[in-house]
C-alpha cells in the first residue's frame, strides 16, 4: 500500500454508557476485540480495532462510556482516557442510542464537541424502534444539538446501515500510510484480550452481587504440546464478595471457565486450560499503586 494511494485515520467511538460503542466496534471490524454488556461502563480501556476497506484504513478507538460521576480514580483514569481518544481523533463518532435519547446526551455533545474537527453523529439501536417514522425527529433533534458533518441511523447489533456509517468516515479520511499492516485488527495483547474475555463473563453474571471492583488479570500464559495454559486471577474489593464469585463448590467460578474458553479456544486456535482464582484487594478501584500494578496509566 503506497502512501499516495492509502488513507488512514484514527476514529474515536464516545459517547454515555451503554450506548452500543464496543458492539459497533466489533461490528465493524469484523471479530470481538471490545467487550460488551447489558451495564453501564462495561469497557474500561481505550482499545482499538481495525478495519481495511479498499485503499483506507480507519482505526477505531473504542472508549469508556462518559461517566456521570468521576467517583473513584479508576472514573477519572476512564474518563481521561475519553479525552486522550478526543484529543488523538481524525474523526469523531458521536454515539446515541434510539431508545435512550436524553438531555444528558445534549449536555456532552454540548462540551465534547469544543474544538473537535470531524463529527459524525451515529444514532444506534434503530432496530428497536417502531414504527420507522419515529427516529425522524430523532435524527433532527441530533441535527440541532451538535455541528455534525452527518447524521447516520444504525443498528450496530444486526449490522443495519453500517456500510454507511463506514462511506461517510471514509470520506472524511485523511490520506497517509496504514498504521496497521493487512489482518492485524487491534493493537490489544493476548493476555489483555483474554483477561477481558473472563472479565465479560464475570460482569453478566455477577452484575447484580458485584457490580463493580471485578477486575482480571492473566498472570500467566503458556503454549504446552497440550495446548494453552492460562492462570488467571480474579481481584474483587471485598472479601464478602469472595463466596458469590465462587459458587458453592466452586460452580460460579466453572460456570465463568465455561463460557469464557471456547472464547478463548478460538483467540488462541488450540485448546485451553483455564485455571481462575478469586484474592481480594481492598478498594482497588480506589487506590492508585493498585490500579497502576493493574496497568492502568495513573497520571
Ligand atoms: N437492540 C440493540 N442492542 C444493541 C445494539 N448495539 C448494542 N446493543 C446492546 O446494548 C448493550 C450495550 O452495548 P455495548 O456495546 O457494551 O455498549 P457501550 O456503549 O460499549 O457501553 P460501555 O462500555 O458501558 O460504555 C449490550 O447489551 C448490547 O448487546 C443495537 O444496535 N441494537
Ligand atoms: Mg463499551
Amino acid at each position: 500500500m503506497t502512501s499516495e494511494a492509502s488513507r488512514c485515520g484514527t476514529i474515536a467511538v464516545v459517547g454515555l454508557p451503554n450506548v452500543g460503542k464496543s458492539t459497533l466496534v466489533n461490528r465493524l471490524v469484523g471479530e470481538k476485540v471490545a467487550i460488551t454488556g447489558p451495564r453501564p461502563h462495561t469497557t474500561r480501556h481505550a482499545v482499538r480495532g481495525v478495519l481495511n476497506h479498499g485503499s483506507a484504513q480507519l482505526v477505531f478507538q473504542d472508549t469508556p462510556g462518559v461517566a456521570r460521576h468521576h467517583s473513584t480514580p479508576l472514573h477519572r483514569i476512564m474518563q481521561g482516557s475519553v479525552q486522550a481518544a478526543l484529543e488523538d481523533a481524525d474523526i469523531v463518532v458521536a454515539m446515541f442510542s434510539a431508545t435512550d435519547l436524553t438531555v444528558e446526551d445534549q449536555r456532552w455533545v454540548e462540551r465534547m464537541q469544543a474544538g473537535q474537527g470531524c463529527i459524525v453523529a451515529v444514532l444506534n439501536k434503530v432496530d428497536r424502534i417502531k414504527p420507522k417514522t419515529k427516529l425522524l425527529p430523532m435524527l433532527q433533534q441530533l441535527g440541532d444539538w451538535g455541528d455534525f458533518t452527518a447524521v447516520v441511523p444504525c443498528s450496530a447489533a444486526s449490522g443495519a446501515n453500517l456500510d454507511n456509517v463506514v462511506l461517510e468516515l471514509v470520506k472524511h479520511l485523511p490520506a497517509g500510510p496504514w498504521l496497521f499492516p493487512p489482518g492485524q485488527v487491534t493493537d490489544a495483547g493476548l493476555t489483555f484480550r483474554i483477561g477481558e474475555i473472563i472479565r465479560e463473563k464475570l460482569m453478566r453474571r455477577l452484575h447484580a452481587e458485584v457490580p463493580y471492583g471485578l477486575l482480571v488479570e492473566v498472570e500467566h500464559l503458556q503454549q504446552t504440546k497440550k495446548g494453552w495454559r492460562i492462570h488467571a486471577v480474579i481481584w474483587i474489593e471485598r472479601e464478602q464478595h469472595k463466596p458469590i464469585v465462587i459458587g458453592k463448590g466452586g460452580d460460579v467460578l466453572k460456570a465463568i471457565g465455561s463460557s469464557a474458553r471456547p472464547e478463548i479456544r478460538r483467540l488462541l486456535e488450540g485448546d485451553v486450560h483455564l485455571e481462575l482464582w478469586v484474592k481480594v484487594r481492598e478498594s482497588w478501584s480506589a487506590d492508585e499503586n493498585a490500579l497502576k500494578r493493574f496497568g492502568f496509566e495513573v497520571s
